[in-house]
């Protein structure tokens, strides 16, 4: 049932559902109103040139950065929106410390929604691509209040994931498991419309994408491996650096073109010893993404998606992208190469 438009992701969604057993609508719902938050923080984000919402807030997030206002509005519309839908039970958020709860008096459903809300926000001042990710898991545990259990599922467990990219054009891509398919926003008719259906990302590529600037501070099996990409060969092309520094644009670079992007393990600092990206609501969602794509995700030692997660802002490393390209850095970290 595609409109004139093409197909948009609400009818895509309902379409999902349909070859679903049993499907009551609850995930439809829900997804859709993750959307509406999504087209409403792009209405923001588009015209933060032009009002005054840019800016530090002086405050710092839980992860000791400082809070830019788009990143707060980003949570802010998410929070809300999802609350009132009544099919969440609890939501993490990097832009909070501690669990989300429902508001009293709001009906609990039974999925739990991970999120980034506004992912490389220090690049806004440079109109740079910033993004959404987002992870949905179901309620683990029994009645009807959440256990931290429920938020600290490893990422084989999750319902969908994916993300929402800000960029010269506005794109949702996400995966319930079933293949990967990429929407891109009509702003004209507010609409996303299936513009990349089935994803693949190539077995291999000629890219990879790190912030060469830690060299100093990588393990040696990182320097090897980057090294090894870098340097000419007979049986091998020279990799290109691509790195914006947004994770959503990185990544979704890298499932479109191929090749490897990682943010991995460094010394930088010791209080963050297992690089940056956060398990639950970047590495997770991503690793979802690429597998379903026909990639794969790895720490350098371990499936990311395997991880017993521990606390609801663990840091991972991450090396993601063509198999080709992520089982040759594990090479590297096994000693193998
Ligand atoms: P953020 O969630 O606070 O925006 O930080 C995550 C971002 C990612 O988008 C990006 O991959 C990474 O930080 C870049 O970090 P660095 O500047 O250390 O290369
Ligand atoms: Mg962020």
């Amino acid at each position: 049932m595609s409109s004139p438009l093409g197909v948009t992701v609400t009818q895509h969604l309902l379409s999902q559902q349909e070859k679903q057993k049993g499907a009551t609508g609850a995930f439809t719902r829900m997804l859709n109103e993750l959307i509406l938050s999504a087209k409403i923080i792009n209405r923001e984000v588009t015209k933060a040139g032009l009002v005054e919402i840019l800016g530090f807030t002086g405050e710092r997030n839980v992860q000791g950065e400082r809070v830019r206002k788009l990143d707060e509005f980003a949570h802010d519309v998410i929070c809300r929106r999802m609350a009132q839908s009544r099919y969440i039970c609890v939501m993490g958020s990097e832009e909070d410390a501690d669990p989300i709860e429902m508001p009293d008096g709001v009906e609990k459903g039974e999925y739990v929604l991970l999120f980034d809300p506004l992912d490389g926000s220090s690049n806004i001042d440079a109109n740079v691509s910033i993004g959404t990710i987002f992870s949905i898991l179901r309620k683990q545990s029994g009645g009807v209040d959440y256990q931290m259990s429920d938020l600290l599922q490893p990422g084989y467990s999750q319902v969908a994931a994916g993300y929402f990219l800000y960029g010269s054009s506005t794109m949702m891509v996400y995966t319930t498991g079933n293949g990967v398919s990429g929407f891109t926003l009509d702003p004209s008719v507010g609409e996303f419309l299936l513009s990349h259906p089935n994803i693949k990302i190539p077995e291999r590529g000629k890219i990879f994408s790190v912030n060469a600037g830690y060299w100093d501070y990588w393990h040696e099996p990182t320097k090897q491996y980057i090294d090894f990409l870098r340097k000419p060969s007979e049986d091998k092309p020279v990799y290109s650096l691509r790195y914006i520094g947004s994770l959503v644009s990185d990544f979704h670079r890298t499932l479109l073109y191929g090749g490897v992007f990682l943010y991995p393990a460094d010394t930088k600092d010791p209080k963050k010893p297992h690089g940056k990206l956060r398990l639950l609501y970047e590495a997770n969602p991503l690793s979802f993404v690429c597998e379903q794509a026909g990639g794969a995700s790895s720490t350098g030692n371990r499936r990311v998606m395997e991880l017993e997660p521990e606390h609801l802002h663990q840091r991972v490393p991450l090396i993601i992208g063509s198999k080709h390209e992520v089982e040759l850095a594990e090479k590297f970290y096994r000693g193998e190469m």
